[in-house]
């Protein structure tokens, strides 16, 4: 893969956060995507979100599949843990990265192609079991690396560059993600920093299966007329349900929220969403409410933006398994290894 890495010098007077960390110390190598790509934006987001919620990057692991939105961990949080896997493999490398080390905030950076066609299996079962993270889709309805054929997230009657058109219908992750459970589940625009950065952030702190699929258009390969995926047609189509604020347990909450059209959503760990409503009758509690509030508008050809579902009390796979809160690699060979008299008398049990 080839890259550039980024001088270190940055101006004196650059903002700090609250552990004394600029931007910089966000950032990671420069990009080399296609200039105008959405999925550089994503970067800029999700630097932004971890500079705002003072996040050590060590305490970050950045997993990915192969595509061109897989890349982007290596434009952002270039001290963290970083993994780049195999195409469509990310939701499994994370869950066991997971299940070994609960303690580490997971990344996982995924594209269209990489979730919902050759990953399509594994996006399912990391969302139905509960995986605690962050899964954030980089949607640009292609396979934008090999350049531009359709992914299975291309809307049905969408055309190519080369003006082929897709007969076969859409694959949308949010209505499975709805559907199979997972806790917190977003659509945005890599357009739409204002929304999306709330997003992102909401999401790190939440402590279950969080997707975000964000529409991030492919200027090489998916960015022309007839394209539902392009800038022009999602700033033409797209439904805001909410705006988001976000407020981290973490920081003093000191806010005053307007009456009327402001919902709060406490999470269980007391961080606070204000969701500013777009759509006044917008319940983001209501699973089944926004399943057909999304079917009811891609109906009408209209992208639905914001945060449609979260469950403020989430469960996760440690739950369900019942693990230890400690780290693996943080307990001794004792704990690890209770020697092969209760090995015995497990088997002893089974037979
Ligand atoms: C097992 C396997 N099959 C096929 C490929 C070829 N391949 C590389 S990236 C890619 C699609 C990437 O599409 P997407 O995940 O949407 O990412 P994008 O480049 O659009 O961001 C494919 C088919 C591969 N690397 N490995
Ligand atoms: S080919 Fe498309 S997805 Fe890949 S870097 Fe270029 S614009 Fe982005
Ligand atoms: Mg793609």
């Amino acid at each position: 893969m080839t890259y550039i890495t980024k001088p270190k010098f940055h101006h004196p007077g650059l903002p700090k956060n609250a552990l004394g960390y600029t931007h910089r110390d966000y950032e990671g190598k420069i990009s080399t995507l296609c200039a105008g790509c959405g999925h550089d934006s994503i970067t800029a987001a999700v630097i932004e979100a971890c500079f705002e919620l003072s996040i050590e990057p060590h305490r970050v692991a950045k997993i990915s599949g192969i595509g061109c939105s897989s890349k982007t961990p290596d434009y952002f949080l270039g001290q963290s843990h970083g993994f780049n896997s195999v195409h469509g493999r990310m939701p499994s490398v994370l869950t066991g990265a997971n299940l070994a080390n609960r303690d580490l905030i997971y990344l996982g950076v995924s594209g269209d192609g990489d979730s919902a066609s050759i990953g399509i299996g594994q996006f399912a079962h990391a969302m139905r079991r509960g995986v605690n993270m962050v899964y954030i889709v980089e949607n640009n309805g292609v396979y934008g690396l090999t350049k531009g054929q359709f992914s299975a997230t291309a809307d049905r009657g969408s055309k190519s560059k080369r003006g082929l058109t897709n007969n076969d219908n859409a694959i949308d992750l949010v209505a499975m993600a709805l559907q199979l459970g997972a806790t917190f589940v977003a659509r945005s625009f890599s357009g739409d920093k204002a929304q999306l950065v709330p997003i992102i952030k909401a999401a790190i702190e939440h402590q279950g299966a969080a997707l975000i699929d964000v529409i991030s258009p492919c200027v090489a390969f998916n960015n022309h007329a007839g394209s539902t995926k392009s800038f022009d047609y999602v700033r033409e189509h797209n439904e805001a349900v909410n705006r988001l604020d976000f407020i981290s347990a973490r920081a003093p909450i000191a806010v005053t929220y307007e009456p009327g059209a402001v919902q709060v959503v406490e999470q269980h760990d007391g961080s606070k969403l204000v969701l500013r409503k777009v759509a006044a009758d917008y319940d983001p509690h209501d699973r089944l409410g926004a399943m057909s509030f999304l079917q009811r508008n891609a109906a009408q050809g209209q992208i639905v933006t914001g945060l449609l579902y979260v469950d403020p009390e989430p469960e996760d796979l440690h739950s369900h398994f019942n693990t230890v809160d400690a780290p693996l690699n943080s307990l001794s060979e004792k704990e690890l290894c209770p020697g092969s008299a209760a090995l015995e008398k497990i088997n002893a049990s089974l037979r």
